[in-house]
């Protein structure tokens, strides 16, 4: 027997699970249905599917598929009930009259999960108002098993509070993706529509049991040629595969195309044949699509064209775009991330000044799609004030799943507690609890047009997202745009239970290891509200020192102004006044230092390098802290899987590891790089016991990466 082998008998063993855990490639992420001893599923034996709609097919496919691997017995389909058996069904059915079951709160997709009797039978039943709702259900109830529960103990009830859950996938037509880090675009372009790679259909599968469904295609950076007819038929193809999980397709547009394409001399929104030249393309999508979901739109933004360039507004170009989709129920995801190198104004400041004026002018099919934080996914940025200050506006959410400035794919950064923390985050605007997260999901404003949006980490690696704990974070992406009130803990268990396995001895250790990641990304890059002091271009490893590049919010200097007596930026009232486009309520806690949250008291305010922080100690003081924290805390991640190797197969267990040694080295070079520029411009030595940067300030300024990917 290889060593390899005998590890993993051992592990399961340990484990307590069914089945060797031999090495896996990560590709079957959380829908693994390995075997469990604990699940208490022996007894189901088929699979009932009432009705034979695409979408009940494919739910009782993968309840028979899910079942069959967690018990390792055989499951049948069948129509007729069997005791212990699953029955999927819309609530509509006639054999599901007698039930009187509570399905009218379910909405469209929302499910619900019982154990019945039915025809004279115990059953487990998983019913909703539409086939999406039971294909919901389904992945619920499979998970209800995965994380160590019996089947017929199942009792669930869940809708999602959020409309569009949707994928942003900033995917090139020549196959790179643009901040991607898992190899090269899951769409192969060239080879669409004809091959229909069944990687398409396992891709649909993962997103439908977390509740997405919206995928856009195609990078916001858009070109033209994605609305040309070839290109039309390869998204249709993608379409058809998705369209039985629940999943609607969009596309990026390029406000330009009208002029690419079409051979109009203007694309300015006023102008009647630009918006005639829109309707025929989106009545053409229409044709090939039928339920195309619409277009996502970045204008105006790092050199992309936009309606200012014909000096009308956002809302002019979003509102004309509408109305080319509004015959066909399309919607329009019209971005709030943008600034401009002629605009001298704080990077920080130009959406808001952009879109507030525009509050209440947008269509009703279109929804802003509002970046989490006002300048661009740092580790930490506090939320966007445009969240609470445009209540007549549906704004929805864009998260970073890809992790651009966290490490990209070797770090690990859970980001769940990101999510977390930016949709518990109080905008103030109508008293307390008017939380992000409510913006989101409607309810502070009454919108029914709700979204949250993921720039996805997905690619060809054969695990997905480029590493096993990057999974995670699109998982947990899903997870919270079905529910923003969801924990990013409860979330993390789930997962943990099903990548590796459901005993506490395996999940309590991982969950510990992910609770405070992303923290520590945050420690030994960004402390204290610092933010985009990643080297330019790549965004990868520190330059903080960068200051000679031409448009002045390319140099991570203009992040943090640090002189000899004092760091950050002041954008309280004494300075650029960035803090009034928060609600008043808020802008009055963050005009101050003193009222500021310390997380980001660098991100408001300019303070000298002395001081006082609330531990007493000085800012010098408390940024040393915070980067040996984040050191250390790679250190402990290490040792903590180290110690779950008898529990974790082979091959996933080693690229951890190695992933893990990168992640604790750059951390170091992070924080050693940061203090040797700190140090050289404030010219304070280090707190005694601090270890002094492993080389000089020339040596970590001559790191280049001229390779390094998902650089455009
Ligand atoms: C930044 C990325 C850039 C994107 C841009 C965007 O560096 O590649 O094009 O955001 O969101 O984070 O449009």
């Amino acid at each position: 027997m290889s060593n390899a082998l005998k590890r993993g008998l051992f592990a399961c063993l340990l484990a307590g699970v069914a089945t060797p855990a031999l090495a896996e490639d990560g590709y079957d992420l959380w829908l693994r249905y390995h075997p469990l001893t604990t699940s208490g599923i022996a007894d189901a034996t088929t699979v009932a599917v009432l009705g034979d709609t695409p979408t009940l097919t494919v739910a009782g496919q993968e309840m028979q598929r899910g079942l069959a691997g967690l018990s390792a017995h055989p499951i049948q389909t069948s129509v007729a009930m069997r005791p212990g058996g699953v029955v999927l069904a819309r609530a509509d059915t006639p054999a599901l009259r007698s039930l009187t079951l509570a399905t009218q709160t379910l909405g469209e997709e929302g499910y619900l999960v019982r154990s019945v009797t039915l025809e004279g039978q115990r059953v487990t039943l998983v019913t909703a108002n539409t086939d999406r709702g039971v294909l919901y259900g389904a992945f619920a109830l499979l998970r209800w098993v995965q994380t160590g529960h019996s089947l017929s103990s199942a009792n669930l009830t869940s809708m999602p509070h959020v409309a569009l859950r949707v994928l942003d996938h900033w995917d090139n037509l020549d196959g790179t993706v643009e901040r991607g880090y898992s190899g090269q675009s899951l769409w192969d372009w060239w080879t669409l529509p004809d091959y229909r790679d069944p990687r398409y259909t396992d891709y649909a599968r993962a997103n439908a049991s977390i509740g997405i469904n919206g995928s856009v295609l195609n990078n916001v950076n858009a070109k033209a040629d994605s609305l040309t007819a070839p290109y039309i038929a390869k998204a249709a193809a993608l379409a058809d595969i998705f369209r039985p999980y629940g999943i609607k397709v969009y596309l990026s547009a390029r406000f330009s195309a009208p002029i690419e394409l079409g051979g109009l001399k203007t694309a300015d929104p006023l102008d009647p044949k630009v918006a005639a030249w829109w309707r025929a393309k989106a009545d053409e999508i229409y044709r090939a699509i039928p339920d195309f979901g619409g277009f996502l739109v970045k204008a105006n933004s790092e050199g992309q064209p936009g309606p200012q360039d014909y000096h009308r507004t956002h809302a002019d170009g979003a509102n004309m775009l509408a109305a080319a989709v509004a015959p066909h129920k399309g919607i329009v995801m019209w971005r709030a991330f943008v600034y401009a190198q002629e605009n001298a104004e704080d990077r920080a400041k130009q959406a808001y000044d952009d879109f507030h004026p525009l509050d209440g002018t947008f269509a009703s099919n279109v929804i802003v799609q509002v970046k989490n934080g006002a300048i661009d996914f740092q580790p930490r940025e506090p939320f966007h004030p445009l969240f609470g200050t445009m209540p007549k506006t549906p704004l929805m959410m864009e998260f970073q799943i890809t992790k651009e400035y966290l490490g990209q794919a070797t770090h690990l950064a859970y980001l769940g507690p990101m999510f977390e923390e930016t949709l518990r985050a109080d905008t103030l605007a109508h008293g307390t609890g008017s939380t992000v997260a409510r913006v989101v999901d409607g309810t502070l404003d009454h919108h029914a047009l709700t979204g949250m949006a993921g720039v996805a980490n997905i690619g060809r690696d054969r695990d997905w997202s480029g590493s096993t704990f990057n999974q995670a974070n699109w998982y947990a992406f899903g997870r919270f745009a079905w529910n923003p009130d969801d924990t990013s803990d409860a979330i993390a268990r789930d997962w943990a239970a099903m990548t590796f396995d459901p005993t506490t001895a395996t999940v309590t250790p991982v969950v510990r290891m992910m609770a405070g990641s992303r923290e520590a990304v945050v420690d030994y890059m960004t402390p204290l509200g610092l933010g985009h002091v990643m080297a330019t271009g790549h965004h990868y490893g520190p330059g903080p020192w960068i200051s000679d590049l031409k448009r002045p919010e390319w140099n991570p200097y203009y992040y943090h102004r640090a002189t000899k007596d004092a760091i950050g930026v002041e954008r309280g009232p004494k300075g650029n006044a960035a803090t009034a486009q928060y609600a008043p309520a808020l802008a009055r806690l963050l005009a101050d230092p003193a009222t500021t949250p310390e997380r980001d008291l660098l991100w408001f305010h300019r303070v000298p390098w002395t001081y006082k922080l609330r531990s007493g100690g000085t800012l010098w003081q408390g940024m040393v802290g915070h980067y040996d924290r984040g050191v250390g805390y790679t250190a402990g991640l290490q040792s903590a899987w180290t110690a779950l190797r008898p529990r974790i197969d082979a091959e996933r267990f080693a690229k951890t590891d190695t992933f893990l040694a990168i992640q604790h080295r750059e951390a170091q070079w992070w924080r050693d790089a940061s203090l040797s520029y700190w140090m050289s411009v404030n010219g304070l030595a280090l707190p005694p016991g601090a270890k002094s940067p492993a080389h000089d300030l020339d040596w970590y300024k001559a790191q280049h990466f001229p390779y390094a990917p998902g650089n455009p």
